[in-house]
């Protein structure tokens, strides 16, 4: 029985193959229960592996996604020296560290903060948003009232060392994001638990020496993270404005719907980011876009812009670091 509802299942999805185009061997087919790979947890660069660790602590012992993705990104956000990430991370052109977090759950409840300000852990600001608001996101100094009231301490601004570099940028102000600065940037992370349930997660101190102000992806839902239980996560990393322009996450699952695998999928939106900034007569070189996916049968996958993105993975059969395949070779 089992045999006939799989060979229904996978020729359904061939049909479906058929009528989007895709090759069959490009596209995602359904497993059967016992083939899905879960729990597992997928994020961005090399913290991602440390941010992994949490979150498998959590997966492993059957709890929610939902706990899994903020208590992963909250090991990066912890770390002053973190650079990319929290309150070490680089301040803006006026010399203030302003935070964007998102946070999806399975029930598509959603919940972000932007350009907020003292706080060292955006993540969990943006799930109290998402479970105490009538609200999906809260920015600056409404933000700020709103994780004060929380509870959440407000620390002090930046770390001396990022305000050492903001200083010796000041000489020139010359907003210039470097790809692939030192190699990490923005955590997402997308899971799915025991029960086969998807999460999402994703934070930032955004583009380095940014204007006042300036909010990137990765507080907005679809662009820097998207999470659909019937499907599949995506999150993204690199230059927010061009992953904003094709509300990119939301985009990679929409590709993984039509039968995409997930690297497909992430491939697919990177070329449209390739394609635009051609269109737009925009220098590729100078830009960096990354993203990942998960989907319903825990196949993972990545595609960038640029070489140079890495991505960690942990499942049952442990924690790694993959390079994800780039656009330009
Ligand atoms: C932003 N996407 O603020 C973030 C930052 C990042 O590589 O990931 N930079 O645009």
């Amino acid at each position: 029985m089992a045999n006939r509802r799989n060979f229904i299942k996978t020729s359904a999805f061939a049909a479906v193959a058929a009528v989007t185009n895709i090759p069959e061997s490009k596209a995602s087919s359904p497993k059967s229960k016992s083939s899905v790979v879960k729990p597992i947890v997928v994020s961005t660069w090399k913290f991602g592996i440390k941010a992994n660790e949490a979150a498998w602590e959590i997966l492993k012992n059957k709890g929610k996604a939902l706990d899994a993705v903020e208590a992963g990104v909250m090991v990066p956000e912890n770390s002053l020296l973190e650079r990319s990430v929290g309150l070490g991370g680089r301040p803006d052109r006026d010399g203030h560290v302003t935070l964007d977090a998102c946070i999806m759950d399975e029930l598509s409840n959603i919940g972000a903060v932007a350009c907020l300000e003292y706080i060292k852990h955006p993540i969990s600001v943006a799930r109290a948003v998402m479970e105490k608001t009538p609200h999906v996101m809260l920015v600056g100094e409404g933000a700020l009232q709103f994780a004060l009231s929380q509870g959440f301490p407000k620390e002090t601004g930046v770390v001396e060392e990022s305000q050492n570099e903001w200083k010796e940028w000041l000489k020139t102000s010359n907003y210039k994001p470097v790809v692939n600065i030192e190699n990490h940037d923005t955590i997402g992370m997308i899971a799915m638990d025991a029960r086969g349930n998807l999460s999402g997660a994703c934070t930032t101190s955004g583009m380095a020496y940014k204007m006042h102000g300036r909010v990137g992806d990765s507080p907005i839902i679809g662009a820097g993270l998207y999470v659909d239980n019937e499907i599949g996560a995506s999150t993204a990393t690199g230059h927010g404005e061009e992953v904003i322009r094709i509300a990119g996450s939301h985009l990679v699952v929409e590709l993984m719907r039509q039968g995409r695998t997930p690297e497909m999928a992430c491939k697919e939106a990177v070329e449209r980011v390739v394609k635009l900034m051609k269109i737009r007569n925009k220098d590729l070189k100078d830009i960096q876009v990354g993203f990942i996916a998960l989907n319903k049968n825990g196949e993972h996958g990545a595609y960038c812009v640029q070489t140079g993105f890495n991505y960690a993975v942990h499942d049952n059969e442990g924690n790694r670091l993959l390079d994800a395949n780039s656009h330009v070779k």
